[in-house]
């Protein structure tokens, strides 16, 4: 991938607004003073897991389960701490273990850029965003200059030996000065990917990916609207008890801009989705006895809106508004042997949330300037009655669904967010600063009604069963962070430290639900099994605190240097010693590129340090450090037609990435439970074509 040295205005001029990737167009990540952008048009990106990008970002890394389901983890927190957001829009993933992460529905070639919050998130960003934002923006088409039509477009293909895989798409573009119409198409197969002692099982997917949109402009307004229909066929998830068997989805979205630069710019979104998933532990990988055959059925229902309004004045913007998400969830496992055999995994579990919020930016003179924001979010959340053959028959079943339905199920909380920042340039070179923040999250459904024991877990995938608590407190996160942005003509660095205290903190904690440990032993028992006693999810204290930096360094006109250093720790901070689960290990890339005037080749090397700060109670193993080389070129052959190629892992190195769970499927190269390895040798190419 090309990296150059971000320019000193950007980190200069830049002082409040994010950069937008199209006015760097010659950067692939673009930083501003708080964020980093990846122009995903210019990213070197083959993997059909568009989180892998974010390893490019300081401070973010991925939790993979499977080819297609990383979920972003930033700075220790992932998962739904994380805030995601496409084109405005948000979605809850419909499988309780995650298998369609929110950014699984950002689709890498229609996309335009990807923008990573850098620690502490505007309050307008995102309604929770404890552990950080990400914001993706698709390619919309550009309007036209004059009332005749152009027709433009884009075709993508892309293949590594590393599945077998392949991925086409392509989208085409018409528009006038008042008219824009996209359509595009996607489609993506891969085969069980090799690591350097066999076959990782499974690890085969595809997924199908269509789109359209209309946009209409006049003056300063600008309507658009916008359709998606994923479809995701077989794709295995090794570090989780099942693999997919589909994932289709409708996404919608409508939304109004009313834009005059620097003085007013209004936007008001309506979107919602409807994402259907079903998933199975014997299609894929070596099924179990038929008594133990299970078929989940999980649903989402999502709907959405967001006013929000900026005002320009002469030193600084007032931006306010508000927001709402509505998700309900459904999850259903039968057993296709045996018509007999259900369980009401959630019942029309819900989760609303509402916020309003208020923020301003000031410059308020050349050295300094500032944000402050402050929003309040209303959570509510309840789920319906349920039932499962297992209640009927076992009495310790019976008890976890009776006290279940006799609860009061139904939740309110009511957070107060709060987030200031503050920057002082002390000379044209060096800019200084200051955050502090308290953010909220309510618990996740899984989290308060998961009531038999079950992985279901938004892919924590550490191999436990857990059950939810009804009662949960959310999590509040008072953070501070401090650094610099220095930039020269040829140097940049932008280290951060940061420190999170987070009071109820919401990890699985040892049962102590009789109920639920006599259900575990007796399925154990019944099934020849041995899972672990269970898990509950409860309010414990942690603290995150760690270290990160990009920099780059342009050695001359056509050489440069650029990496990124990460550090992060999390442990618990009551009466527990122990550390947070699945952290990402200590880790630093250097990269080392030439930039021809029609070509671009890039050397790295990734190196990953030990992580011996494990979770004891989620039985978390250490692991090992290791270094890889990757290596890779584009060639601009035209000015429409662009050929790239690489390799990755060069070496053939066999390791484990601490994040990438452990091993669930029966498979004759890992055994059952060890950690998962990582990709071999991956040769890969890729051709753009733009019209
Ligand atoms: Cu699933």
């Amino acid at each position: 991938m090309r990296i150059k040295p971000y320019p000193v205005i950007m980190v200069m001029l830049v002082c409040t607004l994010p950069v937008q990737a199209d006015h760097l167009e010659e950067l692939v990540v673009t930083a501003s003073q708080d964020t980093r952008t990846i122009d995903v048009a210019d990213e070197l990106l083959i993997s059909s897991d568009l989180a892998q990008l974010l390893k490019r970002a300081p401070g973010a890394n991925v939790n993979s389960n499977g080819p297609l389901t990383g979920i972003p983890q930033y700075r220790g927190m992932y998962g739904s701490r994380i805030a995601m957001s496409m084109d405005g829009t948000q979605l809850a993933p419909s499988g309780p273990n995650w298998m369609d992460p929110p950014l699984s529905y950002a689709v890498g070639g229609q996309l335009e850029s990807l923008k990573i919050y850098r620690g502490i998130v505007p309050v307008s960003v995102a309604a929770e965003s404890i552990g950080g934002a990400i914001d993706v923006k698709s390619t919309q088409g550009e309007f036209g200059a004059g009332e005749n039509f152009e027709l433009g477009g884009r075709l993508i293909g892309n293949a590594q030996s590393v599945n077998d895989s392949y991925h086409v798409e392509s989208a085409v573009y018409a528009s006038n000065n008042r008219n824009r119409v996209r359509v595009a198409a996607m489609t993506e197969n891969g085969d069980d990917a090799e690591f350097p002692d066999g076959k990782i099982r499974p690890t085969e997917y595809e997924r199908q990916r269509y789109d359209l949109g209309y946009g209409f402009r006049t003056g300063n307004h600008t309507v658009q609207l916008d359709y998606g229909y994923n479809d995701t066929g077989d794709s295995g998830t090794p570090a989780l008890p099942m693999d997919i068997e589909t994932i289709k989805g409708d996404l919608y979205s409508l939304r109004y801009n009313f834009d005059r630069s620097e003085v007013l710019n209004v936007t008001v979104s309506l979107f919602g989705s409807d994402l259907d998933h079903t998933m199975t532990n014997y299609l894929l990988r070596e099924a179990p006895k038929a008594s133990q055959w299970r078929r989940n059925s999980a649903s989402s229902d999502n709907m959405g809106f967001k006013f929000i309004t900026t005002v320009f004045d002469n030193t600084g913007s007032s931006t306010f508004g508000f927001d709402g998400f509505s998700a309900k969830h459904n999850s259903d496992i039968d057993n296709p042997n045996n018509p007999m055999f259900f369980v009401e995994n959630f019942n029309h579990a819900r989760r609303e949330i509402l916020g309003v919020f208020l923020e301003r930016k000031e410059d308020f003179n050349a050295h300094w300037s500032g944000e402050l924001g402050i929003r309040f979010n209303r959570v509510e959340m309840d789920a319906d009655k349920v039932n499962a053959t297992p209640a009927i028959m076992m009495p310790a079943a019976a008890s976890l669904r009776d006290s279940f339905n006799n609860s009061k199920r139904r939740q309110v909380d009511n957070n107060l967010d709060l987030a200031a920042k503050a920057w002082f340039r002390t000379t044209d070179n060096i800019n200084w600063y200051l955050g502090v923040a308290q953010k909220n999250r309510s618990p996740s459904y899984q989290e308060r009604y998961l009531w038999l024991p079950l992985q279901a877990t938004a892919g924590l995938a550490d191999g436990y069963t857990y059950t939810g608590t009804i009662a949960l407190n959310p999590e509040v996160s008072r953070q501070i962070e401090s650094g610099l942005n220095y930039s020269n003509s040829t140097l940049t660095l932008a280290p951060r430290i940061f420190y999170s205290k987070v009071k109820d903190y919401i990890q699985g904690t040892t049962s102590e639900d009789t109920a639920a440990i006599a259900f575990v032993r007796m399925m154990n028992r019944q099934n020849g099994t041995n899972n672990p006693d269970p898990l509950q999810f409860s309010n414990v204290d942690a603290q995150l605190y760690g270290f990160d930096m990009d920099w780059a360094w342009q050695l001359n006109p056509r050489w440069s240097l650029s990496g990124l250093v990460n550090y992060v720790r999390g442990k618990r901070d009551d009466s527990s010693d122990d550390n947070l689960y699945r952290i990402a290990a200590p880790n630093a890339t250097v990269r080392l590129t030439y930039t021809a005037p029609a070509w671009t080749a890039t050397f790295e090397t990734v190196g990953y340090a030990k992580q011996d700060d494990v979770s004891a109670v989620n039985d978390e193993r250490e692991s090992s450090s290791y270094g890889l080389i990757n290596l890779n070129a584009t060639w601009y052959a035209t000015s429409n037609l662009q050929l790239a190629a690489g390799v990755d892992n060069v070496l053939d190195e066999h390791y484990e990435d601490h994040l990438g769970g452990y091993n669930q499927a029966i498979n004759s190269d890992i055994a059952l439970g060890a950690p998962l390895p990582s990709y071999g040798t991956n040769l890969f190419a890729r051709v753009i074509y733009t019209f």
